[in-house]
Order: C-alpha cells, then sequence, then structure tokens
C-alpha cells in the first residue's frame, strides 16, 4: 500500500455557505507574490485544488482557502482561494471563515488584522462577539446597462461590477427570490452567464466575467436579497462578500446609497451581511460584516491508489 499523503484542514459556513482553510500539507509555492503562487498552484499544483474542493470529498459549493505566508509583514496571513473549477481572486465568505477559523486555532484574537490575497490587501476586524468585518478591496461598476439577449428570456440588462471578482448584476428576476425557487434562479444565471460568454462581454481589463448576480427584494419585505451563480456552477448560500461589494459600487454610481449608509443583504435562505461603503478613488471601499460557524477539524488523506483520490473528473498528477 502505497503512503497517503496528509492535508490539515477546518471547515467552517459563513451564513450558509462553506469554507474549507488548508493549513498545512500542500506542496511548497515559494515565496513570491501572492498572485504569483497562485499563477505556480494553477500551472503545476492544480490537482491538489482538485482533491480539496472536489468531489468526493468536497463539492461544487465548497469554497477552499490555502493559507500562505504573507509577502507584507503587516498582514497576519496570505491566502489564496479556490473551488471546484478554479481561483477566486478574492472571497467575502470565504474570508470571514478563514478568521473565523484563525480565532478557532487561537492564532488571532479580536481586533483589526490584514491578510494578503492575490488581489491585493484586505483589512479584517474580528468583533468580541464573534462577527468579522472585511474591509474589501476597492470596488467599482465598469459598465452600467449592459444589454445580453439571453435564450427562452430575451433581453437581460444588467451592470458590469468589481467586487473582488466580476459581476454581471441585474435586477431581472423571473420568479421570486427565495429557496423554493432555487432550480429555477439556477437554470436562470447559468443561462445568463452562457449568453455573456458568448456575447464576449467582459470586465475592466478584459477581465471574465465568471459570476451573475440577480439583485431584488426578499419576497416577504424583508429587505435586499441577491441570488448569485458562482463559476462551479452552485449558488452562493450566503449573501456573497464580493458580490455584495459590486452591487454597493452599483449602487453609489447611481447615488442610490449614501457614504456610510448601513445596506443590509440577505442572499436566498435570508441569512445576511450588514453593508456600507466610504468613497474610494476609482469607486467604493466596502465594509461588510457577517458571521461564520466552525463545522469540522479534518485530516484530509490523499490515497495514491484511490482513482479519485485528485477528485472526480480531475487529471491526475
Ligand atoms: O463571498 O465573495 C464571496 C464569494 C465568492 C464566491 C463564493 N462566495
Amino acid at each position: 500500500m502505497a503512503a497517503m499523503q496528509k492535508l490539515l484542514a477546518i471547515d467552517s459556513h459563513t451564513a450558509g455557505e462553506p469554507t474549507r482553510v488548508v493549513l498545512s500539507g500542500f506542496p511548497d509555492l515559494g515565496r513570491g507574490s501572492l498572485a504569483d503562487r497562485c499563477a505556480l498552484f494553477r500551472e503545476r499544483f492544480d490537482h491538489w485544488r482538485s482533491a480539496v474542493a472536489c468531489e468526493p470529498r468536497g463539492s461544487d459549493t465548497v469554497v477552499g482557502a490555502l493559507l500562505q505566508e504573507p509577502v507584507d509583514p503587516r498582514c497576519c496571513t496570505g491566502v489564496i482561494f479556490f473551488n471546484n473549477v478554479g481561483y477566486l481572486g478574492m472571497c467575502g465568505h470565504g474570508t470571514i471563515g478563514l478568521i473565523r477559523t484563525l480565532a478557532h486555532l487561537g492564532r488571532i484574537g479580536p481586533g483589526e488584522h490584514l491578510i494578503e490575497t492575490p488581489v491585493g490587501v484586505v483589512g479584517v476586524v474580528l468583533h468580541d462577539d464573534g462577527r468579522v468585518s472585511i474591509d474589501n478591496v476597492e470596488s467599482y461598476r465598469a459598465r452600467a446597462g449592459v444589454a445580453v439577449d439571453v435564450p427562452g428570456h430575451g433581453s437581460v440588462v444588467g451592470d458590469v461590477a468589481w467586487g473582488g471578482n466580476w459581476f454581471f448584476i441585474t435586477g431581472q428576476s423571473p420568479v421570486p427570490l427565495d429557496l423554493a425557487h432555487e432550480p429555477e434562479l439556477t437554470a436562470y444565471t447559468l443561462a445568463v452567464q452562457r449568453a455573456i460568454d458568448a456575447a464576449g462581454i467582459r470586465g475592466g481589463d478584459s477581465g471574465v466575467i465568471d459570476h451573475v448576480e440577480v439583485s431584488g427584494r426578499a419576497p416577504d419585505g424583508s429587505g435586499a436579497r441577491n441570488f448569485v451563480m458562482c463559476p462551479g456552477g452552485a449558488y452562493d448560500r450566503s449573501p456573497c462578500g464580493t458580490g455584495t461589494s459590486a452591487k454597493l459600487a452599483c449602487l453609489a454610481a447611481d447615488r442610490a446609497l449614501a457614504e456610510g449608509e448601513v445596506w443590509v443583504q440577505q442572499g436566498i435562505l435570508g441569512s445576511a451581511f450588514e453593508c456600507s461603503y466610504r468613497k474610494g478613488t476609482r469607486g467604493v471601499l466596502p465594509r461588510i460584516t457577517g458571521q461564520a460557524w466552525i463545522t469540522a477539524s479534518t485530516e484530509i488523506l490523499i490515497d495514491a491508489d484511490d482513482p479519485f483520490a485528485w477528485g472526480i473528473g480531475a487529471k491526475r498528477p
């Protein structure tokens, strides 16, 4: 029997969306910038991503967070976020899960901290009650009122905005934004995603738009609600930190939300993030507050003899 590879990880969920923080056992990605290390991870070690995030160990909802030594000594950690299909520049719910995990391990206490990601340094506050606030990367709207023809749905109009990932945000929804309509919302947002790709619509600097957000009101009248389709084909169970940041940028650009005003953003489970923004140089500097809960402390074992050791459908090393 071949020796098994071992990884240590802590699982949590933020407002319903899972995060798996990988603490140790990963190949060395060197001491380059987090963006360089993410590129190396993608080019040479992608099977480690699929081993952690894909079935049978993971699922299309899991966001992995690989801990890294930060380059910037002010940061308490570096992190690379990934999922079942690739890599995320930044992840809001994942950052809240990461901070909750570091607190669970006794590595940080309440107060202000910085973390380094491939798209920049992000400030966080761990509150005494366990809630976490993220001062996300500067977010902005790149294009307003972009129309795309979606088969079966006609013309769908939305904004293209950056919140640490690229989003197409539309207010058009064929059904109410609730859990009962999740299958229809999933089919709709996947159709919008295909139409965006087919039309060659891109974000700033030709960035790939890989998240589709439907933005509206909760059917029970309790406030703003969204449905966010992630690149791996699963919807975000949380209100999506980067999607909410992109939404704040659009609200600010439309003068529909003032600097410092509180915006409570629900996802379709009804779980919520409390948000506000400060003005930035290009867009807004969002603050997103939410809560995560620890769900498991895991030793991941990778057995070389297992045909699905590196994930179903994944390339073996
Ligand atoms: O919270 O930013 C987020 C996020 C992105 C993808 C899944 N969650």
